[in-house]
């Protein structure tokens, strides 16, 4: 629960850059905000994934030691801003993301960036499989659903590279919601049940893999990965490093334990969570906390003074 702080701290902080054009500077700022409040939090967390590698963001470090250095040992994998391009532009959908798992349990492919993904709630479980064609698993999940595929929503990231993907979800029947960022959210609204995503599929950050398999642990959900190297280096440097290429990662995978945590706060207002928002004298964050040892999914409205907020030592 006491993360919840430090996301909604890095969300606060990153709220004067929001539409200012500046990625960086909004990204950094969420950066130190979330650095010094997980400071205070009792763990011993290792920053076992900190992004911003891949897009040369400014991030906590890989192997960075968080947390007041008392309480059980974690490995920590962090997106200050998930959609630090959103929150640059002013656009929707921009969160704050923390996800805490038992020290050594989360993988760490860092030589690849990308991984193929798709996520599902719990009807998924059994059905679901990467290796089939996309139309296939809607089919698939739709029958499990009790849907009609008409009525099946299938969230990708609007990019070039998912053109042919976007073709075969349409042709399956089904209709397509286009993420400009965030496709962890996007996992996380596929998990949710009664959501209006059925599914999130696509490739993705590695990172943001990661952090959305400690997530779908919580919410039951079935999350499949398989890495995907851009290039030869990125390739043969996987192979070095002992990773399978081409093997379907699970959940259990992504994160060898069921003692996950799960923490985010909007930045801008978004179909999970909404953003950060000022009036007069207060400030109020929306968040979502999970914990997967209980499944317990809570939403924390929290109100902070902006009074405390304001000046640069607050
Ligand atoms: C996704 C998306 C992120 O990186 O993981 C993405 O969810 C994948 O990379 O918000 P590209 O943007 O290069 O396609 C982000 O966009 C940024 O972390
Ligand atoms: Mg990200
Ligand atoms: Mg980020």
């Amino acid at each position: 629960m006491e993360l919840v702080r430090a996301t909604e701290a890095a969300a606060i902080r990153a709220v004067p850059w929001i539409g200012r054009g500046n990625k960086n500077a909004a990204d950094g700022a969420a950066v130190d905000a979330m650095r010094k409040f997980l400071a205070t939090v009792e763990f011993q967390g290792e920053v076992v994934i900190g992004e911003g590698e891949k897009d040369e963001a400014p991030m906590l470090f890989n192997g960075e030691v968080v947390g007041n250095g008392r309480g059980p040992l974690c490995d920590i994998a962090v997106d200050p801003i998930d959609g630090t391009s959103l929150t640059a532009a002013g656009r929707q959908n921009a969160i704050s993301v923390i996800a805490v798992a038992d020290r050594g349990s989360m993988y760490n492919p860092k030589e690849v960036f990308y991984m193929e993904k798709i996520v599902t709630g719990p009807a998924g479980k059994g059905i679901i499989d990467l290796e089939r064609p996309i139309g296939e698993n809607i089919t698939a999940l739709a029958e499990a659903l009790g849907k009609h595929v008409e009525d099946m929503t299938v969230a990708v990231l609007d990019r070039p590279r998912h053109e042919q993907l976007i073709q075969d979800i349409r042709a399956s029947g089904a209709g397509t919601e286009l993420m400009l960022d965030g496709d962890v959210a996007g996992g996380i609204n596929a998990a949710l049940q009664n959501g209006r995503i059925d599914m999130c599929v696509g490739i993705g950050g590695t990172p943001e893999g990661i952090i959305t398999a400690c997530a779908i642990k919580g919410l039951d959900g079935v999350m499949q990965g398989r890495l995907y190297p851009r290039n030869d280096e990125e390739r043969s440097n996987a192979v070095n490093a002992g990773h399978e290429l081409g093997r379907v990662l699970t959940a259990d995978d992504l994160v060898r334990t069921d003692n996950t945590f799960f923490v985010c706060t909007g930045v801008t207002d978004g179909g999970l969570v909404r953003g950060v928002n000022r009036e007069r004298d207060n400030i109020t964050t929306d968040s979502v906390v999970l914990r997967a040892r209980s499944g317990t999914f809570r939403r924390v409205t929290a109100v902070h003074r902006a009074d405390k907020w304001l000046g640069d030592d607050a």
